[in-house]
């Protein structure tokens, strides 16, 4: 059973991430529509994941006997200046996550839910694996110095990365 803090705290977690599918889907059009076909791909793959992690979240509170709760969300920034702006963009938002992950985890340490904290630590491992992704990309364009023959080059190497990643979950 969950304590009612922690349930308020899922619940607010499941908008953050529900947020973020809609931040990177809005991303993602973007990209679509001014020539990053690749970069697109990432982040319609990306806004699915964060879906994912939205759902986790949602059957977790249910199973331990919580209600999951959907709230209203902000309407996401449908224009960008540029492709580097776009992932400075989604740096900077899952810095933002991991930072809201980690108060319901200290959350979960002085409510004693170590079942939850223990759930939530699977949330920890992905935020690091995203924003050293990210910082990986960002690292790329910075050095590509928005040169057009450097930024064609990333789009690709996205769109593989995108690829890669479907052919990992549908294995
Ligand atoms: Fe939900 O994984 Fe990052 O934000």
């Amino acid at each position: 059973m969950l304590t009612e803090k922690i349930e308020n705290a899922l619940n607010h977690q499941i908008g953050v991430e529900e947020h973020s599918s809609r931040i990177y889907l809005a991303m993602a059009i973007w990209c679509e529509t001014h020539g990053y076909p690749g970069a697109a791909n990432f982040l319609y793959a990306q806004s699915d994941e964060e879906r994912m992690h939205m759902l986790k979240l949602v059957h977790y509170v249910n199973d331990r006997g919580g209600v999951a709760r959907l709230g209203s969300l902000e309407a996401p920034v449908l224009s960008y200046g540029s492709l580097l702006e776009v992932f400075q963009a989604v740096l900077k938002h899952e810095q933002y996550v991991s930072s809201e992950i980690n108060k319901v985890y200290g959350l979960t340490l002085e409510e004693r839910d170590y079942t939850t904290g223990q759930f939530m630590q699977w949330y920890i491992a992905e935020q690091i694996e995203e924003e050293s992704t990210m910082r990986g990309i960002l690292d790329k364009m910075e050095l590509a110095g928005g040169e057009r023959g450097g930024i064609f080059h990333i789009d690709k190497e996205l769109d593989a990365m995108a690829a890669a990643s479907g052919a990992a979950e549908a294995e």
